[in-house]
């Protein structure tokens, strides 16, 4: 299944006004039009969402399953702290990628834990919008190798 999903969480809606210094200026908009670009161009079908609310993104993880072939989740700060998530990621048994714009092992204690990482095929963190593609192409990859 060549699809993807990109699924972003919570306070990501604010990007480009939300402190810049640490998740730059690049709006979701920009992330979203990079990503459809970058999977275009290695003929990749993308889904690409948004939600402030963990129960939202844990439906469309469920909703994936049969539809998409990976996954690439930036969870924002329900990474370190949802079971919820990881489950969900768990139940679908989808590939996973880890995703964040800002290095969170260079920041504050608490952003140490993941409870995404537990379950994912890898983590991508300190790149900011630029992860993004980097994402796309690890699972882009790993779709190809394991198809
Ligand atoms: C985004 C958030 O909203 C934070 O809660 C995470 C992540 C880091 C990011 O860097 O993309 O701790």
């Amino acid at each position: 299944m060549t699809a993807l999903l990109i699924l972003n969480g919570p306070n990501l809606n604010l990007l480009g006004t939300r402190q810049p210094e640490v998740y730059g200026s690049t709006t979701l908009a920009d992330i979203e039009a990079t990503c459809r670009a970058h999977a275009k161009a290695l003929n990749l079908d993308i889904g690409f969402m948004q939600s402030n609310h963990e129960g939202a993104l844990v439906d469309e993880i469920h909703a994936a399953k049969g539809v998409f072939g990976g996954l690439i989740l930036n969870a924002g700060a329900y990474t370190h702290t949802s079971i919820a998530l990881m489950d969900a990621i768990a139940s679908v048994e989808l590939p996973c990628i880890e995703l964040h714009l800002s290095n969170v092992h260079a920041r504050e204690e608490f952003r140490h834990t993941s409870y995404i990482a537990k379950v994912a095929l890898g983590v991508i963190c300190g790149f900011g919008a630029n992860g993004y593609p980097l994402a796309i192409a690890a699972m882009h990859t790993h779709l190809q190798a394991t198809s």
